[in-house]
């Protein structure tokens, strides 16, 4: 039986999902779209996962979207689109709207589509062999799944352009220096730091960290008066959570908090 183009872990508190097509750097077809969307179906319904965590098989994070099944057929061009609007677009959303962390741990190259979609995910460590490419100037396509908006929020109008139009690769600890990512980490330390992270989220105040991601999501689009007021009411539903009561009482008490995770008792 053929392996599934994605595969999907469940450890205590957290879920592994790891893009599985290594001969192909992990390139996306169809049919790992399904499975990632499958997966990612599951660690949403599953009310004990607290924290997700993405990465690729083999030597690859993920090459974007797999170009064998972008060939014209009868030499007519290809119109894309299609695919960002069924997959691509919905994926970049749920990662986003996932309530839980989400760390990518960036095993290897992480290329067109499959870059855009790590620097998608909340928390995103590399090993310090990785790297990112915008290859999409490469092959006549524009930056996706959110790099145009992404880039130069991090990085700044003038590497955000240049990574674009060049498709030149970053390496992983530049892409940390420029702020691109969180960390670069020896490649034998990077899925010990990724599942150390992920089983720390899997003992935090899980509702505050989701009304937390969604807060500085939706900074970009605010001004001050208007985020100020969404800090207030997202602080009331934070406050109204079990896991506050606990986090004072236990900081009170000189006791480490046990958090649940729960939204209400
Ligand atoms: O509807 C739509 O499609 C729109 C959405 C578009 C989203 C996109 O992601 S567009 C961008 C697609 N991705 C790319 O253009 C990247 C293509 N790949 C590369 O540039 C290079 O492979 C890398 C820079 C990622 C890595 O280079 P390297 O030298 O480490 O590895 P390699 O030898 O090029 O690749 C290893 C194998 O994977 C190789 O196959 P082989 O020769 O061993 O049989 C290569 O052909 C294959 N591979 C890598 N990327 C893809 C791929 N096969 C199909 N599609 C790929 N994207």
């Amino acid at each position: 039986m053929e392996e599934a183009a994605a595969l999907s872990e469940r450890r205590a508190g957290y879920r592994v999902v790891t893009l599985n097509r290594p001969q192909r750097l992990n390139a996306f077809t169809e049919a790992m779209h399904q499975a990632l969307k499958r997966a990612l179906a599951e660690a949403e319904e599953d009310g004990e996962c607290r924290a997700l965590l993405l990465t690729g098989a083999g030597r690859g994070f993920c090459a974007g979207q797999d170009l064998n099944e972008r060939v014209a057929k009868d030499g007519k061009t290809m119109v894309l689109g299609n695919a960002l609007e069924a997959h691509y677009n919905p994926l970049v959303r749920r990662l986003r709207a996932l309530p839980f962390p989400v760390v990518a741990a960036v095993n290897g190259v992480a290329a067109g589509a499959g870059a855009n979609i790590a620097l998608a995910c909340d928390i995103v460590l590399a090993a310090r062999s990785a790297s990112f490419v915008q290859a999409f100037a490469k092959i006549g396509l524009v930056p996706d799944c959110g790099g145009t908006w992404i880039l130069p929020r991090l990085l700044g109008p003038a590497r955000a352009r240049a990574l674009a139009l060049t498709g030149e690769p970053l390496p992983a600890e530049k892409a940390e220096a420029w702020g691109l990512i969180w960390r670069a980490v020896d490649d034998a330390a990077l899925m010990s730091e990724a599942h150390g992270l992920c089983a720390a989220f899997a003992a935090a105040p899980t509702v505050a960290l989701a009304l937390t991601k969604r807060l500085i999501d939706e900074s970009w689009g605010n001004d001050l008066d208007t985020q100020l007021d969404l800090e207030r009411e997202s602080q009331r539903e934070a406050s109204l959570t079990p896991d506050c009561a606990e986090g004072v009482r236990a900081f009170l008490g000189k006791r480490p908090p046990v958090f649940t995770g729960r939204r209400g008792l």
